[in-house]
């Protein structure tokens, strides 16, 4: 035996691999970066810990929130996870523009093995950790109450995949403190990462993270697909559906066919790191174009899955807010549609220039550009839906229009990227950087951040503070321009992508712009983080609990806010698309009901957080090659199943008796408010009882 105990016990772990040895030994800045990275994830974690210990809240996390069943708090939970990675990425993204712009004609100070490091986990985290996350939890808080549900079709399989995607962030944030994350970027393509030519942890962190994120979105689209076709209230036909919940169901039919080419691309390059498999090596039969496939045959349709429900988003608030029915709603829905079907015909067209047949790349560069004509068609109905509208100017309404215009933009640059002959001079240069961020950042981030002020109030029964929320809405769309414009500029001048250090001077005035751009970005998640706290302090001024504080018009505002565990005393039962606004027009919609019923709800599970934490901890022993701790993480979620499927007392009922309580205590409450006018809806009188005019 040449093996001791250490390396069985403990993998290809040296001290090495911990940052703070690196820094003590090598005290470089990009060291020191490194090892103060690694510090804030242990301060903060213990920090976090001791607070949670200091308060006795473990209790009440873990019975109230951590093992819940509730759509509601799984959706709530999947947002906080969604608003603590975007620090992180943000931070990241920062500190690579400040890199550019310090390294022109100079090193800098982050060494390009770590600048490689900062854009794998940005564009990783951004996407699958950031993005994913926070429109799982947004459909997951909004599409049961929008369709007049009480839960979702699958509620532990919801918890499950909230807890995988849980512990693969975890594993990012570990990948900061023990050993490194891939150089890959976030699309991993070997031959790069393969053994032979990453032979460390790195791409192996990107390998666990990404299948546990990917599996637990396909988990996702299933429930939600299901919940969508089957749990709708009596009279909510198809084309009764809120367009959220349409761009919903789309995501999540993209989400079970798109995320299984990821699963198995990844799954295939695992098998190539771990067994010596050659699917996508450059020799013995392997090639790397499959890889290239199967990936953007997931990455394209990604896209969408990002995209669409901010569309979703941006209809129900340009409608609420211009208190007219949505125009068009037959269009939207057929270009929902259409572009969920289109997306799974481009995605060649992220290898244009690896040397398939001109013709080829005609067609995918046509598909491409069709994906522009259900786009135009959603943007000419919003506008046509704010027509003679009597348009609010919240929060929530300045993201959509921002996002109207910002998005044009950026589709206008997909189009030049979608003429191959033109790809072929920016592909891989800042130009492609500056197009799809200028794509996700309003088609995304906005959409996410609306839809965050939106139903702040239903989910938590308080507004958010208006000023704070409009001084964030002007650093991110000021941040947007003054950061991504310049990288136009310098791609078109070929600055490629990915790039530690640059040498030409020309570039330094549009990297010092780009670079404030960043920092005023920072600056708009800072408010978010501001107007959070501001709210919280004043949240007594500002409570809603009648639950209607937009005067909106699908079911979710016609309960409380936040609404009962149940969401519905009484399944609601619809005739028409706008169902609560029109009821509020046509007489009472708050009417109480003769009877009540019991109501069964999931009991809390621990199902989910073993699975997602000890699915966790696999990932982590699969990366280090500990196999003892492998092979019991995997006999511990095959016991954890096998445990679960003789649990027998799943349901809880709430009584009749209780129902009616709570309900008529929010009735009650609903008849002492006094009805505001829309004029002041964003003063502290608006307690969530819109008045309906004459
Ligand atoms: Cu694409």
């Amino acid at each position: 035996m040449t093996q001791g105990l250490w390396p069985a016990l403990l993998g290809r772990f040296d001290w090495q691999a911990l940052p703070f040895v690196r820094a003590w030994e090598t005290p470089t800045v990009s060291e020191i970066i490194g090892a103060g990275a690694a510090s804030i994830v242990i301060v903060g974690a213990i920090g976090l810990m001791a607070l949670l210990t200091y308060l006795h809240a473990w209790r009440y996390l873990w019975k109230e929130w951590l093992t819940s069943l509730d759509h509601k708090r799984i959706g709530i939970m999947y947002v906080v996870l969604a608003f603590v990675m975007l620090s992180r990425a943000l931070v990241e993204a920062v500190l690579m523009r400040m890199q550019q712009a310090s390294a022109i004609d100079a090193p800098g100070f982050v060494e390009p093995d770590h600048f490689a490091q900062l854009f794998s986990t940005h564009g990783s985290i951004m996407i699958f950790f950031m993005a994913m996350p926070f429109l799982t939890g947004v459909i997951n808080y909004v599409t049961p109450l929008q369709i007049g549900a009480r839960d979702v079709a699958f509620p532990l399989l919801n918890s499950i995949s909230l807890w995988l995607t849980g512990g693969a962030a975890g594993l990012m944030m570990v990948s900061l403190v023990i050993g490194r994350f891939s150089t890959g970027g976030w699309s991993g393509y070997p031959p790069y990462t393969e053994l032979a030519f990453s032979p460390d942890v790195g791409p192996d962190y990107w390998i666990w993270a990404v299948t546990l994120g990917s599996v637990a979105s396909t988990l996702t689209g299933l429930n939600f697909a299901t919940t969508i076709y089957k749990m709708r209230c009596p009279g909510m036909t198809l084309m009764r559906m809120p367009l959220f919940v349409w761009t919903a169901l789309c995501t999540s039919i993209l989400m079970i066919f798109a995320m299984p080419p990821l699963t198995v691309a990844t799954a295939l390059l695992a098998l190539d790191r771990y067994l010596g498999a050659h699917f996508f090596t450059n020799d013995l039969g392997g090639n790397m174009m499959m890889y290239a496939n199967l990936f953007w045959l997931f990455g394209h349709p990604e896209v969408y899955i990002l995209i669409l429900p901010a569309f979703g988003v941006y209809s129900e608030v340009v409608s609420t807010f211009s208190s007219k029915e949505l125009y068009g709603y037959t269009s939207l829905v057929l270009a929902t549609m259409a572009i969920a079907v289109l997306s799974f015909t481009v995605w060649v067209h992220h290898f244009f220039t690896m040397g398939q047949n001109a013709n080829l790349n005609a067609v995918f560069g046509i598909a491409t550009m069709t994906i522009g004509v259900p786009t135009g068609v959603k943007i000419y109905d919003w506008i046509w839906t704010m027509f003679r509208g009597e348009v609010r100017f919240t929060v929530p309404m300045l993201y959509s229009l921002a996002f109207m215009m910002t998005f044009v933009l950026g589709g206008f640059t997909g189009i030049l990227l979608a003429f191959p002959p033109l790809d072929y001079l920016v592909h891989n240069t800042l130009f492609l950087v500056a197009h799809f961020h200028n794509m996700l950042i309003p088609g995304t981030l906005y959409g996410m951040l609306a839809a965050y002020h939106y139903w702040f109030p239903k989910a938590f029964g308080f507004r958010l503070n208006e000023r704070w929320g409009r001084i964030s809405f002007g650093c991110w769309v000021v941040g947007f321009y003054t950061a991504f414009m310049p990288l136009y500029v310098l791609g078109a001048s070929g600055a490629a992508r990915r790039t530690q250090a640059f040498y030409e001077p020309a570039f330094r005035p549009w990297l010092y712009v780009a670079g404030v751009g960043a920092l005023i970005l920072l600056g708009a998640l800072a408010s978010l983080f501001v107007q959070l706290w501001i709210s919280i302090r004043d949240r007594d001024a500002n409570r809603v609990f009648a639950g209607d504080p937009w005067d909106g018009r699908g079911l979710e505002w016609s309960v409380s806010a936040p609404p009962p565990e149940f969401n519905y005393a009484v399944l609601p039962q619809v005739a028409a698309r706008d169902p609560f606004f029109d009821g509020k027009r046509a007489g009472d919609p708050y009417a109480a009901p003769a009877t009540y019923e019991d109501i069964e709800v999931p009991r809390n599970s621990m199902t989910g957080p073993v699975i997602g934490i000890v699915g966790a901890a696999l990932a982590f022993a699969l990366v280090w090659h500990i196999w003892w701790l492998a092979i019991l993480c995997a006999l511990g979620i095959v016991a954890a199943v096998i445990a679960r499927s003789f649990a027998r007392d799943v349901h809880r009922t709430v009584t009749a008796a209780e129902v009616a309580r709570i309900d008529r205590h929010w009735r009650a409450a609903v008849a002492e408010a006094k009805p505001i006018p829309r004029h002041i809806e964003t003063t502290s009188a608006n307690r969530g009882l819109a008045e309906v005019p004459a």
